[in-house]
């Protein structure tokens, strides 16, 4: 076996957006593609020597070789060890996991998440460092300076190994071991959760769903679930994960899991439903004939956390980011404890859950997760739901139904318009950036513009500065209305506008979302031109 030095050029583009490098498969498997990008991320770690990687994916086409390739070249490089997830799976929640408890340097994770699978698909690889969480903007922007002036990579010659079997091998003097994806994230689950109390909520007969949308989070569901917890087999759905996620979009909201919700409405309706995405780290909660929305389900678990294990002495704060809807402020100022505000991205929670100031975080993106790793984890969330659900002995409805009388409700949605020509939603962002100084005190369908600007972040921890995170305006009810363009698309350009609106008001809680926010609907449309501009008289995606 030989460490070979091979030539290469530069591709153009290999920027990490909002999660990692995500590209159309075709892209992924032009030669050296992929190299380029690994030896980028190699290049820019300091003290690799020896210590441990932790590789895995979400099962989706492309992961196999790319798992492959990446071995090969952590031995050329210098790793002591690979920890690779058993068939190259691990969700990015366990693979989080297993950088932690394993004291790995870094893990690299293969998943475009949410995205499309197949040969015709999309592909991702992304970066963690050694809290295991997403790398920070200094590193990715790092490894992307790197991919412009790379001109060779190094890669072991050595043999496909066999990623089916658990156990340990060398290859070109570097250990691999071969894990099972589920087991420390099994265990971590159960520290954190009241397992008894659950179980004994399946054996009184109460009844779910959990589908696995032909994505990774099936055999994290089955074991967790079916084996560990007592619920019947069958309750996991969809759990086989598939290179192509059985031709479906692995995205756990409304519209992508209809065939869910559609059951959840029907006359069979279980207790209680859920989905995660195609790495398992989102997660969507259904009550029987009622939807919860992520900004909600963050709020309620803030408020219950003290009945969970894990959470029993209290949290230190919470963390949102800035689309996510203001239930959770309210929250956070009851408990007395801070509410942080962060862009879009999980890896802006990272500084803030390892300094201690937050202990639950989440996005309107259906992701929540808290400090037990540094993720978020769908799997998670639904556990924490069904351990509220097990000790309070009350439906998701009435939780949820309980908590707006106590805090009022946040109407909220997100209108996505994907593959829109990139010049042209570029031009819309650009107009309404020029217009947020003429802005406030205007009064649109009855909403007066109390702030807008152009949302920049300072990280309370190491002072460094994300700026243009998305276009704010906040009416003086407290209303907000936000534009952000996707940093996960793969075609053209993805425009998401958040709508948020507050009712105190009881009796005004049963309104359908979409009427109680077309004032709001009608303010982003005047003022961003989404219709004139794009060509879009409605969005692709309402969530
Ligand atoms: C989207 C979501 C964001 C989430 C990101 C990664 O990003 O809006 O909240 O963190 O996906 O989620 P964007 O830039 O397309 O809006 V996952 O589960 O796809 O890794
Ligand atoms: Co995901």
């Amino acid at each position: 076996m030989a460490i070979l030095t091979l030539a290469t050029q530069p591709f153009a583009g290999q920027r990490p957006g909002t999660s990692g490098l995500r590209k159309k498969v075709s892209v992924f498997r032009q030669p050296h593609y992929l190299e380029n990008f690994v030896q980028s991320i190699f290049d820019s770690l300091e003290g690799s020597a020896g210590q441990t990687l932790v590789l895995g994916g979400d099962g989706r086409f492309h992961n196999r070789h790319a798992i492959q390739i990446i071995v090969r070249m952590a031995a050329a490089h210098g790793f002591g060890k690979v920890l690779v997830g058993r068939g190259g799976l691990l969700s990015t929640p366990a693979l989080s996991c297993a950088i932690r408890k394993h004291g790995a340097f870094g893990g690299i994770v293969l998943s475009a998440s949410h995205n499309p699978g197949g040969p015709d698909g999309d592909f991702g690889i992304k970066y963690n460092i050694g809290n295991g969480g997403p790398a920070p903007e200094k590193i990715t922007e790092a490894i992307y300076a790197r991919t412009a002036t790379l001109a060779q990579y190094r890669i072991s010659d050595a043999a496909d190994l066999d990623l089916d079997r658990i156990g340990h091998t060398t290859l070109d003097g570097m250990q691999v071991e071969i894990i099972d994806p589920v087991t420390d994230y099994a265990e971590l689950m159960r520290d954190l959760f009241d397992f008894e109390s659950i179980r004994a909520l399946f054996a009184r007969g109460f009844t779910m769903r959990f589908d696995g949308m032909h994505a990774v989070s099936g055999p994290y569901a089955k074991v967790i679930l079916e084996d560990m917890l007592g619920a019947p087999a069958g309750t996991v759905t969809n759990g086989e994960p598939l290179e192509d996620f059985g031709g479906h979009h692995p995205d756990p909201n409304p519209v992508n899991a209809a065939e869910l919700i559609a059951y959840m409405a029907s006359a069979q309706a279980p207790d209680f439903g859920a989905a995660s995405d195609g790495d398992a780290d989102r997660n969507m909660i259904v009550g029987r004939r009622f939807d919860v929305t992520p900004s909600d389900s963050l709020a309620i678990l803030a408020v219950h956390a003290t009945r969970v294990p894990g959470y029993r002495a209290g949290i230190a704060g919470i963390a949102r980011s800035m689309p996510t809807s203001t239930a959770a402020d309210r929250v956070a100022a009851a408990l007395g404890v801070p509410c942080y505000e962060t862009p879009t991205g999980w890896k802006f929670f990272g500084n803030l859950l390892d300094a201690g100031m937050a202990t639950l975080c989440g996005e309107e993106s259906y992701g929540s997760g808290s400090l037990h790793i540094r993720e978020k984890d769908g799997v998670w969330a639904v556990l924490f739901w069904l351990n509220v659900l097990a000790v309070t002995g009350k439906s998701v409805e009435t939780l949820v139904r309980e908590h707006w009388a106590r805090f009022g409700r946040n109407y909220y949605s997100r209108h996505d318009y994907e593959a829109v020509d990139s010049a042209a939603a570029d031009a819309l962002m650009a107009n309404l950036r020029g217009k947020l100084a003429s802005l406030p005190g205007q009064t649109l369908h009855g909403y007066t513009v109390a702030l807008a600007d152009d949302f920049a972040y300072t990280d309370p921890v190491d002072g460094s500065v994300s700026r243009n995170q998305g276009i704010r305006l906040v009416f003086s009810d407290g209303s907000r209305v936000v534009f952000r363009l996707s940093g996960t698309g793969t075609e053209g350009a993805t425009l998401r506008v958040y709508l948020e609106r507050y009712e105190a008001d009881p009796a005004r809680h049963d309104m359908p979302t979409q009427h109680a926010l077309s004032g709001l609907i009608a303010v982003a449309d005047q003022v961003a031109g989404i219709a004139a501009r794009t060509d879009r008289h409605r969005p692709t995606v309402t969530t």
